[in-house]
């Protein structure tokens, strides 16, 4: 485990390296506990760099076995090994030489999955960010790009399979049942994105041609017994490069593409180049084992890592701090993927939903960082919400201010110039401000400034004059280390909502630029006005969510209710009512905490049921709306002193209100949903599953609603209802006979799929209420749970502490002293997924006071430990500071 050496990484030191290495061969023989490397380095001198410049190569706990120049061994005055590091001294004078470094790995003993590990028999890599290192010495950096030669010799019976990146170029038989492949990859690459598989899986093929004519054989690797569960994954496969032809002009550039699935990893996916890796659950997909929204994660992650080829491995990042030039930018480009394969409004409203529920936290949280960050301790602990999706909502911004004709010329360009480079986001900007002419230094500041602006609006209209005048304030609270803050260019998509919900037009506007329905603002306020308005409009702001900020209109309260039925964005039709929504939660909380009755709006309770039948609203619409704000977006709102027992009160008993005061209507709609035809994973079916599930959690909280959702669990005939009737019960009907039943016939149902465990680990994990600890408890012993892996971690630990406020947050603190142990015992494992999970205490300065206390004890027990992994060590500094 590296432990944390207190050293800061700064943008500001960034220099390019002293030396290349242009060509790269490696030699893997391999064996469970001792797999020989054999790396042969083309080292070069970049020009007018010193012959008396050290070569110093990163390591990672390696054992070196052998070093040569030329050749020759080296003599050992003239280089100094560590586990972490390699130095040579006495370099040759000439600019290129070879160096020969042999390492030996333990691949079976590496439970931190990174670098060269075993998952489920198979061998198989993880170098981004820093994984290589534990592979062989190396200058393992992101613009140190080199062309790679791998030859891979095994076992021929225990892996029969043998991959690397690029094109399969030799393979034969070996004495003593063995075999090798090489593999040459022809585009030079940064060893992040070096990959290696070797084992004995399933295939599922498939060719496809490209526009140009180039051919190239797909590849989907599995699980043996598991093959027929990789077609949706292929077919997202197709559809992904078929549209990067079409909307960004890429095309694929290998022979092969070959993607595999383990079952033991940290991340989602990683795009190693021509050889992508998945986490298992973002490939396999059956109607009896996977969800709708387990089907629209593998559609969307399958395309997110196929357009890294792009944007990531062709134009690669010059340094971690860049980070989000390649992962914002490829969010935006998976986003917009989904967006066209499914319902762009539904598509946006769920990415608002993820963004305000994981990013929006930490951006207003010690966490908080800039989307391009300018220090780290830990890399590893930058792949974040805020790199991520706050970096995908730039790049739309960006696409906003420019409109789509020149943000496509802007990203021609980039492709065009950068192509092979290892670039930063000044280079990124640089292309949007030469094709379009416009200066973008103020709106560089979402890359460079961390927290979620604030905008304040207040509109007034004169129908004697028919002037609307809006005033806006602007103001970005203080995040760690950044206390002043500059004022952001704030691209506002809106309308002028009229009383027959039409847009209205106006005459002229002063007091801000306004382009094509977007305000933009720069200024601490503007007041704008707009003449030739004639009938008081419904200020409709920040259509499709066109900036990430925290907006509040002072709406009258019918505005909402008129916003919510009349807008003509569907995205700010839904906000309106969420809003309504989330605003009666609050103000219940608030009635909860003072001992007073509870009183719900019967005009809110009739636009739920309105919304629910809307036959114009798709249904997926209809069940987001209705889906009530989650414990944590009210807790969000509430922002200080939260008790979460009173949150998840006031939330409950709106959910009843909502059910009581409908209950003809959705039990009607509930009948009329159900299908008959055979299981279809596209969006409409699922959004009228969706729809039928979010009435049956209404419906359960109704007299006889544990033996409904209980009928529900036993008809289902697909994982999205039996999973959705199953959480319905434990939720709702916790402890009842139905949820006792419906708990045991899934697991004897899907008892041998670890995969669909999962789910069933964290309906458990997030039920709510004080009893929910004790239960992971217990589940933490059951057979299908194992700490070592990642999946099973986050479904029952990583659930239970960042989705269960009730049950987490306990007030008598058993569930941080549970946190407090299990963290430190993920990290002994792997400190990767062990920083991760403590993360979930983001948010506990939010906390009432007792909470805050006792959650702040939690952190300094995990500080004090001796020789904890720097993973874990910065995550739990940066939550205490
Ligand atoms: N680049 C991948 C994410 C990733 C990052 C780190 C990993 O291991 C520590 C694995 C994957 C992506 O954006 O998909
Ligand atoms: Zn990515």
């Amino acid at each position: 485990m590296r432990t944390d050496t207190g050293q800061t990484f700064r943008l500001e030191d960034y220099r390019p390296s002293d030396y290349l290495i242009p060509e790269t061969k490696l030699d893997f023989t391999l064996s469970e506990h001792a797999t020989r490397v054999v790396a042969e380095l083309t080292v070069s001198r970049r020009e007018g760099v010193s012959p008396t410049a050290p070569l110093v190569l990163d390591g990672d706990g390696l054992v070196l076995k052998r070093l040569e120049i030329d050749g020759k061994p080296v003599s050992a005055d003239s280089y100094h090994a560590t586990p972490d590091s390699l130095t040579l001294r006495a370099i040759p004078a000439a600019d290129r030489f070879v160096l020969t470094i042999e390492t030996e790995l333990a691949p079976a003993s590496n439970a931190a999955l990174m670098g060269l590990y075993r998952s489920n028999g198979v061998y198989c890599t993880q170098c981004e960010a820093e994984g290589f290192r534990r592979i062989t010495y190396f200058l393992d950096r992101p613009d140190v790009l080199s062309v790679y030669t791998v030859r891979i010799e095994a076992d021929q019976a225990e892996a029969p399979l043998l991959l690397s990146n690029g094109n399969p170029v030799d393979s034969g038989s070996l004495e003593k049942g063995r075999h090798f492949a090489v593999w040459h990859d022809p585009f030079p690459k940064p060893s992040y994105l070096f990959a290696l598989v070797a084992g004995d899986l399933g295939c599922v093929k498939d060719s496809y041609t490209t526009t140009s004519g180039r051919s190239v054989e797909l590849g989907i690797y599995i699980e043996h017994g598991k093959e027929n569960q990789a077609g949706y994954a292929m077919d997202a496969l197709r559809r992904s490069m078929r549209w990067d032809e079409e909307v960004f002009g890429r095309e694929y550039d290998l022979d092969v593409f070959n993607l595999v699935a383990v079952s033991d990893f940290n991340m989602g996916a990683m795009e190693n180049k021509g050889l992508n890796i998945f986490n298992d659950k973002y490939v396999l997909a059956a109607e009896e084992t996977a969800t709708d929204a387990d089907f629209a994660n593998i559609e969307a992650i399958v395309a997110h890592e196929y357009f890294h080829n792009w944007t990531g491995n062709r134009i690669t990042c010059r340094d971690w701090f860049q980070l989000c030039l390649k992962e914002g930018l490829t969010v935006f480009r998976d986003h917009e993927f989904s967006a066209d394969q499914r319902s762009r409004a539904v598509k946006r409203i769920a990415e608002v939903r993820t963004l305000r529920a994981h990013q929006f936290p930490e951006d207003q949280g010690p966490l908080a960082h800039p989307v391009r960050p300018r220090r780290y301790r830990e890399i590893n602990n930058f792949y974040t919400a805020t790199v991520y999706e706050k970096g995908s909502e730039v790049v739309r911004m960006i696409r906003t201010i420019l409109g789509a004709e020149l943000f496509r010329k802007g990203m021609d360009l980039y492709f065009e110039r950068h192509d092979g480079d290892a670039a930063t986001i000044e280079d990124f900007l640089t292309v949007f401000e030469d094709v379009s002419g416009r200066d973008l230094s103020q709106f560089a500041l979402w890359y460079h400034q961390a927290g979620t602006p604030n905008l304040s609006v207040s509109a007034s209209h004169n129908p004697s004059t028919a002037e609307l005048t809006v005033e806006i304030e602007q103001s970005v609270p203080p995040t760690p280390s950044e206390s002043r803050k500059r004022l952001m260019h704030i691209p506002l998509a809106f309308g002028l909502v009229g009383h027959d919900g039409k847009d209205i037009a106006y005459a002229s506007v002063e007091g801000a630029t306004v382009e094509n329905g977007v305000l933009h603002v720069r200024k601490r306020s503007h007041t704008v006005r707009f003449t030739g308005v004639e009938e008081r409009p419904v200020l409709s702001l920040n259509r499709g969510f066109s900036a990430p900020v925290s907006l509040s209109v002072e709406h009258k309260p019918e505005d909402l209710f008129f916003l919510a039925s009349h807008d003509s964005d569907e995205f700010s039709r839904w906000q309106a009512f969420n809003t309504l929504l989330t605003n009666a939660v609050i103000a219940a909380y608030r009635n909860t905490l003072g001992d007073k009755p509870l009183h719900f709006e019967e005009g809110l309770l009739e636009l739920a049921g309105r919304i629910a039948q809307d036959e114009r609203l798709e249904h997926a619409f209809r069940a987001l709306a209705l889906t009530l704000p989650a414990e944590s977006d009210v807790a969000r709102d509430i922002s200080h002193n939260i008790d979460p027992d009173a949150v998840h009160a006031g939330r409950d008993a709106l959910a009843l209100r909502i059910a009581e005061a409908n209950s003809g209507v959705f039990s009607k709609l509930y009948d009329d949903l159900r299908m008959s035809d055979a299981f279809t994973p596209d969006a409409a079916s699922a959004g009228r599953r969706a729809l039928r599930n979010t009435l049956l959690d209404f419906l359960s909280l109704l007299p006889g609603g544990a033996v409904k959702a209980l009928d529900h669990f036993q008809a289902a005939t697909n994982m999205t209802d039996r999973a959705a009737a199953l959480a319905v019960l434990v939720h709702r009907h916790g402890g009842s006979e139905q949820a006792r039943e419906a708990l045991a016939a899934f697991e004897a149902r899907h008892g041998a799929d670890p995969l669909v465990m999962d789910k069933w680990f964290m309906i458990q994990a997030t039920a709510p209420g004080t009893g929910t600890l004790d239960a992971v408890r217990g589940l933490m012993k059951h057979a299908a749970f194992s700490i070592g892996n990642p999946n099973r971690v986050r479904s029952l630990i990583g659930s239970f502490a960042s989705a269960n406020q009730t049950g987490f947050h306990r007030a008598d603190g058993t569930g941080y002293a549970f946190f407090v142990e299990t963290v430190l015992e993920v990290e002994k494992r792997n400190p990767q997924v062990a920083a991760r999970l403590a993360t979930a205490m983001r948010s506990w300065r939010s906390l009432e006071l007792t909470r805050q206390e006792l959650a702040r004890q939690a952190l300094l027990a995990i500080q004090s430990q001796d020789g904890l992994s720097a993973d874990l060590r910065d995550i739990i500094e940066r939550t205490l500071a």
